[in-house]
């Protein structure tokens, strides 16, 4: 497996400020499907056609549904050595970001604490009628769709295509890249906006890129090293090359 280089080792000594950007690839050795991969598709449809507010208001029980089976999933995954290898990671950095795109709560399950969610959480629910958020941690739902108190559907509380993202999310993303000197980017296929933006804040900051990836995507030609390989197999290096 692809060892971490000199530069970088040396880079994570001097304890830069870091982000990690996440995508569904580092929860996939965790036994849960990426959205454009193989395994992403549920009941024969292509997750993208049910993650938006299009298929929510034609099909509301069918997208509540697909939450459910995610939720499900989720909640029978546990966090695999590269969630585990940045808990370490921040353990042992003064500064560490982790912004992800995921919502199946694994890097908080993890134990990562300085997380900025982007797409949101399986595990909130929201109110369409009052905006009312709500906890939820059971992966099933009976009945469905789900109703709030002021009698209201309720929806996951997730992004959806043609949804803007958490401002505050967003904003906290991106001051953190422009001013972090290392930024890791982990199992994203970086296609879908505006996370996939985020790397270039980091980039034009001057900050050193490092994409971890099985597949080459849209910004392995942008970054300063490319590791080919599983993020479980290849972050607990970077961290046990510190040590
Ligand atoms: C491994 C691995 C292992 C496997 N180890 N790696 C600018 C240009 C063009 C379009 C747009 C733009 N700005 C906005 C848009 C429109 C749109 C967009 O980006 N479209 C593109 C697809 C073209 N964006 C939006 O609509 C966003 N809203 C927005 O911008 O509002 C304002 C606006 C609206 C409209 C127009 C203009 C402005 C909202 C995006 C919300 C995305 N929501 C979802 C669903 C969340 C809820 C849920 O989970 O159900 O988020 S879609 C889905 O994609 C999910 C993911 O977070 C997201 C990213 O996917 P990710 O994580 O990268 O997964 P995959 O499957 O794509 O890739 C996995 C990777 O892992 C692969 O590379 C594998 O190789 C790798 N891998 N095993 C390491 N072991
Ligand atoms: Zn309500």
């Amino acid at each position: 497996m692809q060892q971490p280089s000199e530069e970088l080792l040396s880079l994570l000594r001097s304890d830069p400020p870091t982000v990690v950007l996440t995508g569904a690839g580092i929860s996939s050795e965790s036994g849960l499907a990426t959205f454009r991969g193989p395994g992403g598709h549920w009941e024969g449809r292509d997750p993208m056609s049910l993650a938006t507010p299009q298929a929510f208001d034609a099909e509301p029980t069918t997208v509540w549904r697909f939450y459910d089976w995610r939720r499900t999933q989720a909640a029978a995954a546990g966090p695999n050595p590269a969630h585990r290898a940045i808990v370490d990671l921040e353990s042992k950095l003064s500064s560490l970001t982790l912004v992800t795109q995921n919502v199946d709560g694994l890097h908080e399950r993890a134990g990562t604490k300085n997380v900025v969610r982007l797409h949101g959480s399986l595990w909130t629910l929201r109110c369409t009628a009052c905006g009312t958020e709500q906890k939820d941690l059971r992966p099933r739902l009976d009945p469905l769709p789900p109703e709030c108190g002021c009698g209201g559907m309720l929806r996951p509380g997730v992004v959806w295509f043609g949804e803007s993202l958490p401002r505050d999310a967003m904003q906290e993303a991106q001051n953190a890249a422009r001013l972090c000197r290392l930024m890791l980017v982990v199992g994203t296929s970086s296609l879908v906006y505006p996370a996939a933006s985020i790397p270039q804040f980091a980039k034009s900051a001057g900050a050193f890129l490092v994409e971890v990836n099985p597949e080459r995507t849209p910004l392995t030609p942008l970054v300063d090293e490319y590791y080919d390989g599983p993020a479980g197999e290849i972050l607990p290096g970077f961290v046990s090359g510190l040590a």
